[in-house]
């Protein structure tokens, strides 16, 4: 081999160092996320192609072509023809697509707690905002919120406010919270000063316990029931061994919770006369459980978790209900092993099956069912923000079957973490380029 110039020499060191710089970048990265944002960068360079090329064979049989153009990354089937690759669906109206506030950090959690006013949570610098949707103004950060461990994906998660908020001022969050051990999921709730500065008594009511040295996984999504008590998801804390304890009874890892606004389990939940269960569970073997909602129409409880690679499911909640995590899954490791032997079928396990799951992964984060009629094509439908690939995922329910599955906003290039759906109708979706959306049809003779 010849001799290499010190030119040259100098110009690989360069690079080389500037490679290292560029993979810093993305330091922070959980094993999930960095997983997302590779699958996000060859997404978005292949997607072009794909796309022109795919599919035609599905099509050419007459069925119709789902909303899912990319391979499926695993060999499972579906246990019912409905459970994946929905027919893909466009909405008809014309939407009105606008930028109603950036520069944000990561807006993880957000609820409208007055009229087209939203607190929306900072999970890295777990800071507490209000962002006004008619002029786009945010707050300076609201005092008195909890200190949080943000490694990873932790940070302050969700927020929501009480039923009496009018009266009560109470404001409820989850954050991850380092106790002794290392981390859990913490539920806590404070008074919204009338001068909305400050968060006060802040208190801690719930900490979804064990704690465990590790920073994925928390799951973290809050929402109240009709009686006034609160469901709270959590997720299994991703390595294995922890993760089985989504299957225990007696760990809140993996679950999803059913608690008062005290913080104490419901008097009617499924385990409370089993011993050695945990009186706040109500159903268990959850992966990560990123959204949840209830169906406008049939009052059920809906949950989205996140899967490994694939396997991201849509459940339908009832107590005292097993869905299979981490014995059975539509997905596998990111490795590309198999997890446990690799059995997908839930119910032949003696599990619930997922009402829909997604292969290759949508990396399902918030959602939100779209509970008014301002876009009557909508009604019903549920929301789910996508991190990598880039979308709002539009799904449309028939008798808790998903007949129809829709992509919004895929040019946007955004990772979307929450959505809701304000009073009036707009459909409010929140990245972690710190961006807010909000998506309306737009006024007949606007264009
Ligand atoms: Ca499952």
């Amino acid at each position: 081999m010849g001799k290499i110039s010190w030119s040259r020499l100098t110009f690989l060191l360069m690079l080389i160092f500037v490679l290292a710089l560029a993979a810093c970048g993305n330091g922070d990265s959980s094993e999930e996320e960095t997983t997302e944002e590779s699958t996000e960068e060859s997404d978005t360079a292949t997607e072009e192609t794909e796309e022109s090329t795919e599919e035609s064979d599905e099509s050419a049989d007459g069925e119709s072509e789902s909303a899912e153009t990319e391979p499926k990354v695993t060999d499972f089937e579906p246990a019912f023809e409905e459970q994946t690759r929905a027919p893909e669906v466009e909405t008809e109206a014309e939407l009105d697509v606008e930028v109603v506030a950036e520069g944000l950090g990561v807006p993880w959690g957000m609820v409208e707690f007055d009229t087209n006013r939203l607190l929306v949570t900072q999970r890295d610098s777990a800071e507490l905002l209000i962002v006004n949707l008619e002029d786009g103004s945010v707050s300076d950060p609201i005092e008195g919120t909890p200190e949080v461990n943000s490694e990873d994906q932790g940070g302050l998660l969700d927020v929501t406010v009480a039923p009496d908020f009018d009266e009560s001022r109470t404001v409820f969050m989850t954050f991850s919270q380092d106790i002794e051990g290392g981390t859990v999921t913490a539920v806590g709730k404070g008074m919204l000063s009338e001068d909305e500065t400050a968060l006060e008594d802040f208190e801690v009511i719930f900490q979804a316990t064990p704690a465990y040295e590790g920073t994925l996984h928390y799951g973290g999504r809050i929402i109240f029931d009709d009686d006034g008590n609160l469901f709270l998801t959590t997720g299994e804390r991703s390595d294995d061994p922890i993760r089985e304890r989504a299957q225990d009874l007696d760990a809140y890892l993996g679950k999803v919770i059913h608690i008062t606004p005290d913080g104490e389990p419901v008097e009617s939940n499924p385990f409370i006369e089993d011993e050695d269960a945990l009186d706040g569970i109500y159903s268990y073997g959850h992966r990560n459980i990123q959204g949840v909602d209830f169906h406008p129409e049939t009052g059920d409880l809906w949950i989205v978790e996140f899967g490994p690679q694939a396997g991201d499911e849509l459940n339908i909640i009832e107590a005292g209900n097993n869905y299979g995590w981490p014995v059975v899954s539509y997905g596998i490791e990111y490795s590309g092993e198999l997890i446990n032997e690799g059995v997908s079928e839930h119910e032949a396990q003696g599990f619930v099956e997922p009402r829909y799951y997604w292969d290759p992964t949508s990396a399902p984060s918030g959602m939100s069912f779209y509970d008014n009629d301002a876009i009557s094509e909508w009604e019903n439908n549920l929301f789910i923000g996508g991190l990598a690939p880039n979308y709002i995922v539009r799904v449309v329910i028939e008798d808790d079957t998903i007949v129809g599955e829709e992509r919004l906003l895929t040019d946007e290039g955004e990772r979307f973490r929450d959505i809701l759906v304000t009073e009036d109708g707009a459909l409010i979706a929140s990245t972690d380029g710190g961006k807010i959306y909000r998506i309306t049809e737009a006024d007949e003779g606007s264009e």
